[in-house]
């Protein structure tokens, strides 16, 4: 079990108070917070070795170069990746998604070809694909939703078939919580020669992720969303995949020899990082995974799992309140959107912040889901490791609150 209150106390932002309340942090699914370790690492190296990476000879360049090569050995044993060089540094997850658009996807996608996404994917996942398609004549394929939230994964089998090139699909929802079963989806788009990219943006912070395990192509995910500081994704990619390649932004760093009419690229990873990386960032984000490593993610998902479980126990109990997503702890993370009979989502999460208590409300980058809920919006609360049984108590009793101010018979409409 996780010592929530030790962790706790290795975030100076949680002894803050908001609105005269102490802090309650729900709004994890947008961006976690730091711990102490990742600040200072980020005021060290600013203060001991700032240099740029991969050029100078100098002391300073070299201690800056080995610190952000040590962060990509890191990150590969971090998701199981064989090999370091499979780990390409961007600023994101949109950014990554954007990279395999750009830098595969258009060399390959022939008019007519498919790419299937699903009704639940981030609009990163999303418009990067309907312009791909747009630009190579390919065409886009939708795995619908349950009523339960899960995937229709008997439409997808039906859909899968040897015109599909890619199945790019989020492995946690960040409006449903829904995890989605991405290994058994890669299993069958394989058996169909297709790619898979699984967006890992909402499952890498939050549960043990092992790419050999995953069996997928490519995964992508961003450091601020697991302790680490923004500025900072990762594109994982499958070796053979990653090398067959072309550049996505041409530049310093990604290149081999140049003449005036021609260039030849650099080896893998460094293709792909044209221009000044951000050290700083990359930097920081080592502690950031020393840290997540060190409590172990098995442990990170058991402690989520017991807090979902009493949060929807505890959010059952509310008048009026409507969970979207599956209704079981098991097949979903800690991400709750919800809605509280006709209240504006906003009206909600005003109230709350008003008890210091922080969460989303919004389409979550998420409007075609958005329209097949049926809601414009809905208000969501998103726990990380630090967070608490306590807080859900104070997230239950703000939302008692917001009944008060909008009126119990509203909510029950
Ligand atoms: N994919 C998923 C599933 C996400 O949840 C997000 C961010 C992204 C992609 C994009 O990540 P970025 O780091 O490139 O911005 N999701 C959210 C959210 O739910 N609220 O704010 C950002």
């Amino acid at each position: 079990m996780l010592d929530v209150q030790r962790i706790r106390a290795d975030f100076p932002i949680l002894q803050r108070t908001v609105n005269g309340k102490p802090l309650v942090y729900l709004d994890n699914a947008a961006t976690s917070q730091k711990p102490r370790a990742v600040i200072e690492a980020l005021k060290d190296y600013y203060e001991r070795y700032n240099a740029n990476v991969h050029r100078g000879v100098h002391t300073l360049s070299q201690e800056a170069t080995d610190a952000f090569e040590t962060v990509r050995e890191q990150v590969a044993r971090f998701i199981g990746a064989r090999h370091s060089e499979e780990v390409v540094f961007v600023r994101n997850t949109t950014e990554a998604i954007n990279l395999v658009s750009y830098a595969w996807a258009r060399r390959v996608l022939q008019p007519g070809d498919e790419v299937i996404v699903t009704e639940m994917e981030h609009h990163s996942n999303l418009i990067p694909w309907q312009l791909a398609a747009r630009d190579t004549g390919a065409v886009l394929r939708l795995v619908p939703l349950r009523d339960d939230g899960t995937l229709d994964l008997d439409r997808y089998a039906a859909i899968l078939s040897d015109r599909t090139r890619l199945v790019a699909v989020s492995h946690m929802s960040n409006a449903l919580g829904t995890i989605n079963p991405v290994a058994d989806m890669a299993r069958l788009a394989h058996e169909q020669g297709a790619l898979v990219l699984v967006d890992g943006a909402q499952s890498v912070p939050h549960l043990p992720v092992d790419v050999q395990a995953l069996g997928c192509d490519f995964l992508a995910f961003s450091g601020h969303k697991m302790l680490g500081p923004t500025g900072v994704g990762v594109l994982w990619t499958r070796r053979e995949v990653l090398e067959s390649m072309d550049p996505f932004l041409g530049g310093g760093n990604m290149i081999l020899q140049v003449w005036w009419d021609r260039a030849e690229w650099q080896e893998i990873p460094f293709r792909f990082e044209a221009g000044t990386p951000d050290i700083a960032d990359v930097v920081a984000f080592g502690p950031a995974l020393e840290y997540l490593s060190a409590l172990g993610m098995d442990q990170v998902r058991a402690h989520e799992l017991e807090l979902t479980r009493y949060a929807l126990a505890r959010l059952r109990e509310v008048e009026g309140l409507v969970i979207y997503g599956p209704q079981d702890a098991e097949s979903r993370g800690g991400v709750f959107s919800f809605g509280l009979g006709d209240i504006h989502p906003h009206d909600i999460g005003t109230v709350l912040d008003a008890e210091g208590v922080a969460i989303r409300a919004g389409h979550h980058c998420c409007q075609p889901l958005m329209r097949r809920l049926g809601v414009p919006a809905t208000a969501r609360a998103s726990f990380y490791l630090y967070n608490t049984p306590e807080e859900v108590d104070a997230l239950v009793a703000a939302l008692g609150k917001v009944q008060q101010i909008f009126g119990r018979a509203r909510a029950t409409v």
